[in-house]
């Protein structure tokens, strides 16, 4: 075995390239492929990591620090070696390294399959918290699930999308250490013991939940935590002595159980599906964490009424919410607490963060598909909601956890926590007036803000060499990638136009390097001097793509009625997947790729109209596409939209946002000023006075000849010639119109056409782009963590790890 080498010269690092090359890959350099070249740098940075994380544990031991325990369902990783060898610090040495083996650097990095463990917003968001943590060097452990096959591919047949499954683990993954000794055997289904005070469960079947633990780096290497991930392993030995017992079928299905529980990610990310499989999965990964923070805690040898003050668990949406239950059963079981001390307990140790108010996302289980799998926990919540009960004599009647045969998660993991976050300023009111009305009239303190941020060294540093090299050059060093404050130190230079040329020079950069790219991929290449117009996010009704795209075929016609005039050349950009159950999204997805076909083959609109959906929008797509962006689409239907977190980005990186006040556009806008920002749109308020109004999609269809053009050239056939194709799409938006397109067209359109006309001020576009750069800073999500701290995990006094660190 190659000895652990920490160097971080060039020389150092081709050394314990080559070595474990040699000795861990067992590959010749003259035989090795490029993904043997990329085990072998990862390896050697890998190695690089391992002091850093053994000393940050120390740390949090030794001194006896409160632990953050993020447990989420998804966590949207992408790839992982550049993020390391970037927060090392050893790009530079990485680059110059595989030069000298005669290996392309660039090509190594995008050799790396993407761990796509996460469908969108909230698995990327605990991927981004995960990296700050690392970076503030806060003592934290991720939890989840170790899915075989992430987020599926997307590829498109004739315009429609088409899934195929995705297998991030087909090559070995060098940045997991298999933990054999941290394995927990988790039950399904069953009966129960007894009744009164002792109960003992005796599962029907059962799984081995066998840990992965992946090292997460902070910035320049200064503390690493670890992400815990579950996989489904057979009961084996346990198996053989039920088939003895002549349990045949039980012996069988609990071995293919263990096969299936942490096989695939749910590609879903709204509507709520009640798949017994998915309630096994959140158990599994739950209990084995809850159980493997309990079993930490218990080896520090405090007594039980320590825990508050050791443990914080934050639960990523309802997922799951049943470490409550389940955290509540191992107090009673394991640490001889009464119920009630239990419960009380679980309060302060347990938190939860909303994502979405929408009705159809919010979790529900049938109680009895809950009690058929999972009898002991279904009896604990409703002794916690019946607890809850007794603690709020004046809680309404309707309220319960419990309610019309079905388990509510929202309302439980509420009850069970100490605060309760949304994830933006105007989500989080909504939260109090909407779902959480009644809970939060019983206990307002419960509720507050934490709005998301993303991390900014991938989504500036990495993803945007050329930027962030000016801002280096700038502000003269790189304190600014972990104090994203310091941003605002550049505005004083956007009124030097020799700056503003750089910056914008940046800009033109990484337009080109996109162009080049859908050139090499897709054989099309769009003009760097046309606006960029970038709308990529899942594919949903309420995010509004059919707007963009009724908007793309209104100026097409425009152009078509007359082509000489001074259109302002542009391109559309779409990014996204649709959940393969969505048929609506589906149909979205097919009307683009039609409208993108006509469009692009349609010689008038040379030099004039391009649409681009590249297939596969994934993490690896977004830093590409983000810097590359001028326009950034944020059109959601007021009040639907929790947060975004691409708004943020592509803010960031210069691009000008057109948005409505949805999420965190409202907190963008007044960052960054609302001259710099195209606002659009009802508010929430007006959404909600709009729908009231009788045929208002019809009335507004009536009123705004672009939209009803639009809308006849697509009943006619004008795409994918099938004038019935889009039959339902358009029923839908002229008979529901719940997202109320049609009433937010006409704005949407004139203010499309007033940043046509911005657009061609160059050098006004070029100082609005900067100065959204230089006032976003607020949006790292390091300072979301520290909002988590104060405001959640209440670890203000304990300051910043780092500090702490022993060695
Ligand atoms: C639930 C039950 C069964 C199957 C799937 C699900 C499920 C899975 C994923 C439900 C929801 C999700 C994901 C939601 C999500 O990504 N929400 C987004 O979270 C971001 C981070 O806070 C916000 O910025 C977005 O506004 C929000 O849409």
């Amino acid at each position: 075995m190659p000895q652990p080498a920490t160097g971080a010269t060039p020389k150092e690092l081709a050394q314990s390239i080559r070595d474990h090359l040699t000795y861990s890959i067992g590959k010749d350099a003259p035989h090795a492929s490029l993904s043997d070249w990329r085990m072998a740098l990862s390896l050697a940075v890998r190695d690089r990591i391992v002091e850093p994380w053994f000393a940050s544990t120390r740390a949090t031991y030794g001194g006896n620090l409160k632990r953050v325990h993020y447990l989420s369902m998804e966590f949207l990783i992408g790839r992982l070696l550049e993020d390391s060898v970037v927060n090392l610090g050893l790009d530079d040495a990485a680059r110059e390294a595989l030069k000298g083996l005669g290996v392309e650097y660039d090509e190594v990095i995008h050799d790396e399959p993407e761990a796509a463990l996460g469908n969108g917003g909230l698995g990327r968001l605990a991927a981004c918290y995960m990296e700050s943590m690392a970076t503030l060097g806060v003592p934290a452990y991720g939890y989840g699930l170790r899915y075989e096959h992430g987020l599926f591919r997307q590829r498109f047949d004739k315009g429609r999308q088409v899934e195929t499954a995705e297998s991030w683990l087909k090559s070995r993954n060098p940045w997991e250490f298999e933990r054999p000794e941290a394995a927990y055997e988790i039950g399904f289904g069953g009966w129960i013991e007894g009744d009164g005070a002792k109960k003992i469960w005796h599962p029907e079947e059962s799984v081995i939940a066998a840990a992965y633990d992946m090292p997460v780096i902070g910035w320049r290497g200064r503390w690493a935590n670890t992400l815990r991930l579950w996989s489904g392993k057979a009961v084996g030995e346990f198996d053989l002595a039920r088939f003895n017992r002549g349990e045949y079928i039980a012996a069988g299905a609990a071995e293919s159980l263990a096969r299936t529980i942490s096989r695939v990610l749910y590609p879903d990310d709204s509507t709520e599906a009640g798949k017994e499989l998915r309630l096994k999965q959140e158990y599994f990964f739950t209990a084995a964490s809850v159980r493997d923070i309990m079993r930490r805690f218990a080896s520090q040898g405090e007594a039980i009424a320590k825990l508050p003050e050791r443990v914080a668990i934050q639960m990523n949406d309802t997922h799951p919410a049943i470490a409550g239950a389940e955290l509540v059963r191992v107090l009673l079981d394991d640490f001889g607490q009464d119920f009630d001390t239990a419960a009380d307990m679980a309060v302060r140790v347990l938190n939860y963060t909303n994502h979405t108010l929408l009705p159809e996302a919010l979790e529900a289980w049938h109680e009895g598909l809950f009690r058929k799998i999972l009898p002991r926990h279904m009896d604990l919540i409703e002794r916690i909601d019946d607890h809850h009960k007794r603690r709020n004599p004046s809680r309404p009647l309707e309220l319960s956890a419990i309610h019309h045969g079905q388990v509510h998660m929202g309302t439980l993991a509420f009850m069970q926590s100490g605060h309760v976050n949304g994830v933006s300023a105007l989500h989080t009111e909504l939260m109090k007036e909407t779902v959480f009305h009644d809970l939060h009239r019983l206990h307002p303190e419960r509720i507050v803000n934490v709005t998301n941020g993303v991390t900014p060294r991938r989504w500036l540093y990495s993803a945007n060499p050329a930027l962030s090299g000016l801002i280096t050059e700038t502000l003269g060093g790189e304190d600014w990638v972990d104090h994203l404050d310091q941003l605002k130190l550049i505005e004083p230079h956007i009124g030097d136009a020799g700056w503003l040329d750089r910056y914008a020079a940046a800009k033109r950069h990484n337009k080109i390097a996109l162009s080049n790219w859908l050139n090499d991929t897709m054989g099309i290449t769009p003009d760097p001097d046309a606006l960029f117009d970038v709308q990529i996010k899942r594919i949903h009704e309420y995010k509004r793509q059919f707007l963009n795209i009724l908007e793309t075929i209104a100026y097409w016609d425009a152009i078509r009625q007359n082509p000489e005039a001074d259109w302002q050349p542009r391109v559309k950009i779409f990014g996204g997947k649709a959940a393969p159950g969505y048929a609506v999204a589906k149909e979205i997805i097919h009307l683009i790729n039609d409208v993108a076909k006509v469009i692009n083959n349609d010689p008038l609109m040379r030099g004039r109209l391009m649409v681009v959906y590249p297939p596969n929008y994934n993490v690896s797509m977004a830093v590409r596409l983000i810097p590359a962006a001028d326009l950034s689409e944020q059109i959601s239907t007021a009040g639907k939209e929790a947060s975004g977190t691409g708004n943020m980005k592509l803010s960031m990186n210069g691009a000008l946002t057109i948005g409505t006040l949805d999420g965190a556009n409202v907190e963008i806008r007044e960052h960054v000023g609302a001259e710099n920002f195209f606002l659009f749109g009802m508010s929430t308020e007006e959404v909600e006075a709009r729908r009231a109004v009788p045929d208002h999609a019809r009335k507004a269809i009536a009123e705004c000849p672009e939209l009803s053009r639009a809308i006849s050239l697509i009943g006619s056939g004008t795409f994918g010639g099938d004038p019935a194709r889009y039959g339902r799409l358009i029923d839908i938006l002229t008979n529901w119109d719940t997202y109320l397109v049609c009433s937010d067209f006409a704005d949407y359109l004139s203010t499309q056409r007033k940043i046509d006309a911005s657009f061609g001020d160059r050098e006004n576009w070029h100082r609005m782009a900067a100065l959204n750069t230089a006032r976003m800073g607020w949006f790292s999500s390091d300072r979301s963590i520290r909002d988590y701290m104060e405001r959640v995990w209440q670890m203000e006094g304990q300051g910043d790890g780092r500090e702490k660190r022993a060695g």
